[in-house]
C-alpha cells in the first residue's frame, strides 16, 4: 500500500524534478496528482521518464482531502492561500516556498541534518523545504561542525539561473544568443544583463544593505543547524543554467585540519568529495547537474584565522536544493509517522 501524493506547481522547474525524483527513487505511490495553474488544466506530463503521463489538475478546485502528501513548489502566492487549506484537510504539506521557514511552528528540515525537528510538524501540518543556497551549504557544514564546532562562516555564492525558474533560464539562453546575432535581448527577470556577466544581487534589498537571499542563508542555516553561528554571505547570479556553486570560508573553536576535515567529508551522508589538487580535480556545477549529492572540493586550511578552513560546495539547487530535498522529507515522514501497510 502507498501514498497519494499531490505535487502542487507540477509544471515549474522544481515541479517537475519533484516528479522525476519520486519516480526515480520509487517513492510508494498509489496515486499521483500534478496540480497547477489554471493555464495548465488537462496539460499531459510525464511522471520524470516513467513513461506515466498524468494530466494536470486545476488548483483552485483540487481537494486536497484524502491526500497523503503535497509537495508545494508553486511560489509564496498560491502557497499562502492552499497550503493552509490542504493541511486543514488532513494532508501533510511540503512547501519549497520560503513562506513558512521562519515560523517557529513549522520545522526546516534537511534530513541529512536535523532529521528529529521532524516530529515537530503536527502543529500546522506544514513542513519546509530551505532555499536553495542553504540545503547545500548545511549538507556540507554538519559533519564538520558535530566534530570541531563552527563559529563563524563567510560564503560566496555563485548560483545559477534556474533558481530563478523558467524565465531566468530563457532570459540567459536568449541573451546569450542575442550577442552572437546582433539581436539585443533587454534583461526582464534579471536587474542586468546575465550572458557573459555576473550580477551581486538576489531577491530584494533588505535595509542593512544586504539581500534577502543573504538573510535567508543566516537565518536558515541557524534554524536548521545551530543558532550560535555567525554567517555572512554575498549572492552572486551567475550566467549558469542548473547549479549553485559556492566558496565556503569556516572558522572553528577546536582545530580543523585540511586532512582530518577530508577525512569527515568523505564518509558524511549526502556529499562527494572530489579534490585531487590538479588540473580538473574539483567539481564544476555541470558536473553537478541532474545529480542529488552535494560536491566539495578544495579543501584547504585558512593561515589567516585560528582553524580556519576553505572550501568549495556545489550541487544542483532543483534537486538537493529543492525537489531531491522536499522527496527526502516525505520518506523521513513516511518512516517516522505515516507509516503504510
Ligand atoms: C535563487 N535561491 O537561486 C533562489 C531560489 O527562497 O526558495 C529559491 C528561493 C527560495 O534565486
Amino acid at each position: 500500500m502507498g501514498y497519494r501524493v499531490a505535487v502542487v506547481g507540477a509544471t515549474g522547474n522544481v515541479g517537475r524534478e519533484m516528479l522525476a525524483i519520486l519516480a526515480e527513487r520509487e517513492f510508494p505511490m498509489d496515486e499521483v496528482a500534478a496540480v497547477a495553474s489554471s493555464r495548465s488544466t488537462n496539460m499531459e506530463i510525464e511522471v520524470g521518464d516513467s513513461g506515466r503521463m498524468v494530466k494536470c489538475k486545476n488548483l483552485e478546485h483540487f481537494d486536497f482531502a484524502g491526500w497523503d502528501i503535497a509537495l508545494f513548489a508553486c511560489g509564496s502566492e498560491a502557497t499562502r492561500i492552499y497550503a493552509p487549506k490542504a493541511a486543514a484537510a488532513g494532508c501533510v504539506v511540503i512547501d519549497n516556498s520560503s513562506l513558512y521557514r521562519m515560523d517557529p511552528d513549522v520545522p526546516l528540515i534537511v534530513p541529512e541534518v536535523n532529521p528529529d525537528a521532524i516530529d515537530g510538524y503536527k502543529a500546522r501540518n506544514i513542513i519546509a523545504n530551505p532555499n536553495c543556497s542553504t540545503a547545500q551549504l548545511v549538507v556540507a557544514l554538519k559533519p564538520l561542525h558535530d566534530v570541531a564546532r563552527i563559529k563563524r562562516v563567510i560564503v560566496s555564492t555563485y548560483q545559477s539561473v534556474s533558481g530563478a525558474g523558467k524565465e531566468g533560464m530563457d532570459e540567459l539562453f536568449e541573451q546569450s544568443r542575442g550577442i552572437f546575432v546582433g539581436d539585443r535581448v533587454e534583461p526582464r527577470k534579471f536587474t542586468k544583463q546575465i550572458a557573459f556577466n555576473v550580477i551581486p544581487h538576489i531577491d530584494a534589498f533588505m535595509d542593512d544593505g544586504s539581500t534577502k537571499e543573504e538573510w535567508k542563508m543566516v537565518v536558515e542555516t541557524k534554524k536548521i543547524l545551530d543558532p550560535k553561528i555567525k554567517l555572512n554571505a554575498t549572492c552572486v547570479r551567475v550566467p549558469v543554467f542548473v547549479g549553485h556553486s559556492e566558496a565556503v570560508n569556516i572558522e572553528f573553536e577546536g582545530e580543523m585540519s585540511a586532512d582530518r576535515a577530508m577525512d569527515i567529508l568523505r564518509e558524511a551522508p549526502g556529499i562527494m568529495l572530489i579534490d585531487k589538487r590538479e588540473d580538473g580535480g574539483y567539481i564544476t556545477p555541470v558536473e553537478a547537474a541532474g545529480d542529488g549529492a552535494t560536491y566539495i572540493s578544495r579543501v584547504r586550511e585558512d593561515p589567516t584565522v585560528d582553524n580556519g578552513l576553505t572550501l568549495w560546495c556545489v550541487s544542483d539547487n532543483l534537486r538537493k536544493g529543492a525537489a531531491l530535498n522536499a522527496v527526502q522529507i516525505a520518506e523521513l515522514l513516511g518512516r517516522r509517522h505515516l507509516q503504510k501497510g
